[in-house]
């Protein structure tokens, strides 16, 4: 596939949406063509399942291997009509959360075993496999803090999943941790607890540097 694919992870509100709108931006004033997709959703069965998962009061009998599979779902039904196409156009995809959510959070946060959940993903991603996986570390307290201002503003309130303890989401950020320990050539960790344009700044560096915009450190 001649396209690049970058997926965007993290904790809650460690800034993944506006991060993934501000590097969609400048690729495509560089003359890229952009694909931005997020998961759950960004097709309309993954949008179906985002609701069932997220907002619809039925999600909260989800079980956690349900859960899983739903997330699998709607990542397969992704890959397949938006993400594959896409790349073998030659386009940019920049993807808000991919496989490494499910690892992070129904692996490590609920503990289902991770080995079975490695063997899912690589059914439902097939061969689209992430170029490189921008991990958004932050403090989940501070992410919560985000989030709280993020949602009086926009007068949303907390999904399912982010009604979660914080013990949970405290797992699911060193399950994260993990996961670029096992990954180092395709996970590059970003320090989220810094202000928006210094963020943006060391993003750019990584993604200039495998565009090979910018030569080699
Ligand atoms: N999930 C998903 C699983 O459990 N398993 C899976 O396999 C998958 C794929 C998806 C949920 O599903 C779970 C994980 C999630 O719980 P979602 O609605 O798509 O949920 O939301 P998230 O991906 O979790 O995104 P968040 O809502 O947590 O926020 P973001 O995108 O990380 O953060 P963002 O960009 O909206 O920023 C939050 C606020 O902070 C500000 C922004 O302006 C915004 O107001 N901000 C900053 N403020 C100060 N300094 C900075 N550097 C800032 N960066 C952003």
């Amino acid at each position: 596939m001649r396209g690049f694919f970058i997926t965007f992870e993290g904790p809650e509100g460690s800034g993944k949406s506006t991060h993934v709108a501000r590097l969609a931006k400048r690729l495509n004033t560089l003359g890229y063509e952009v694909v931005i997709a997020r998961e759950p959703g960004g097709t309309v069965v993954g949008e179906a399942i985002r609701d069932v998962l997220q907002h619809d009061k039925r999600g909260e009998q989800v079980l956690p291997e349900t859960e899983t599979l739903l997330f699998m779902a709607s990542r397969a039904q992704l890959v397949r009509s938006v993400i594959i196409p896409a790349l073998r156009r030659g386009a940019c995809v920049i993807c808000d959360r991919f496989a490494d959510s499910t690892i992070a959070y129904q692996g490590y946060g609920r503990g289902l075993d991770i080995k079975s959940l490695l063997k899912l993903n690589n059914f439902a991603i097939g061969e689209a496999v992430p170029d490189v996986t921008i991990l958004l570390d932050l403090d989940v307290k501070r992410g919560f803090q985000r989030l709280k201002q993020r949602n009086r503003k926009k007068k949303t309130s907390h999904d399912r999943i982010e009604r979660e303890s914080i013990v949970f989401h405290q797992k699911v950020r060193r399950g994260y941790l993990k996961l670029a320990g096992m990954y180092p050539k395709r996970f590059r960790t970003i320090d989220a607890d810094r202000n928006i344009d210094s963020v943006d700044k060391s993003i750019w560096k990584v993604i200039a540097k495998r565009l090979g915009r910018i030569r080699e450190e």
